[in-house]
């Protein structure tokens, strides 16, 4: 499904994004499911502008879950991955914060070597000063990766003491979208978030590599003991790309 070019784009800046993946008529039923999901956890109350995050919207949903078993989302992790995946979540996620400081979910030189992809699907038109996601491209990787480490506390002054910019002034590639346009990016990369609005939503499917070492463990304990914890939807699923993404210990 990805070239060749898609793959080394991915490899070597972190990210990618697929344009006009899903048709405005998928938009339109994506974003139908996904309000449903976030009113129904909200006990049918309107939105009343406070921070809003389902973490199991796939898991809950059947909609969700056929979607992260299509082509067009697992075809892509399986391409991206060099070898078998887990599930490791997914985010239902409305905001009200203006934005979201300069970070890499997974940060560390011990990272570094572990593949996680965090899959993004906006619903609304975002746009660099407006709500979109921001990126460094190729901070995935040593010795970049570390070079932004005084980031992380993510204050205020985190970037204005580190590099003499506003965060909001960082050099970086804004991954303006409109809906329909999906992006696919390593969770070691570092990205942030400016210009947002109440009310901005977007869905977000977490995949890692299978562990296959101790320190892959210990990653996961930290970052993501979720993705230990397989839900019983997905574990009881009959699904064989589900199944095949369910977490199962070593010793089993
Ligand atoms: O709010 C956003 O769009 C960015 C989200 C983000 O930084 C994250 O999911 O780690």
């Amino acid at each position: 499904m990805l070239t060749a070019k898609q793959e080394s784009y991915f490899e070597t800046f972190g990210f990618l994004v697929m344009r006009r993946y899903f048709s405005p008529d998928k938009m339109k039923t994506i974003t139908r499911q996904f309000d449903s999901v976030l009113t129904k956890d909200r006990s049918g109350v309107p939105f009343n502008r406070e921070e809003q995050l389902v973490t199991t919207i796939v898991e809950q949903s059947q909609f969700f879950t056929q979607l992260v078993e299509s082509d067009h989302i697992y075809k892509v992790i399986e391409q991206l991955m060099p070898g078998e995946f887990i599930w490791s979540g997914s985010e239902g996620n409305l905001t009200v914060h203006s934005e979201h400081r300069w970070h890499a979910d997974r940060q560390g030189v011990a990272e570094v070597d572990y593949i996680r992809i965090k899959v993004m699907i906006y619903l609304d038109p975002v746009a660099k000063e407006q709500g979109c996601l921001r990126v460094i491209p190729g901070s995935h990787r040593l010795p970049l990766h570390t070079d932004l480490q005084p980031l992380i506390a993510q204050k205020a002054d985190s970037c204005p003491q580190t590099f003499g910019v506003s965060g909001a002034d960082l050099p970086c590639f804004p991954l303006e979208s409109q809906p329909g346009d999906v992006i696919f990016f390593n969770h070691c990369l570092w990205h942030g978030m400016f210009g947002g609005w109440e009310g901005r939503r977007y869905l977000a499917l977490k995949f890692a590599a299978k562990p296959t070492t101790e320190a892959h463990m210990a990653s996961l304990r930290r970052w993501s003991p979720y993705a230990l914890e397989p839900n019983p939807a997905f574990v009881n699923s009959d699904r064989p790309r589900i199944k095949s993404m369910v977490y199962v210990p070593f010793d089993r």
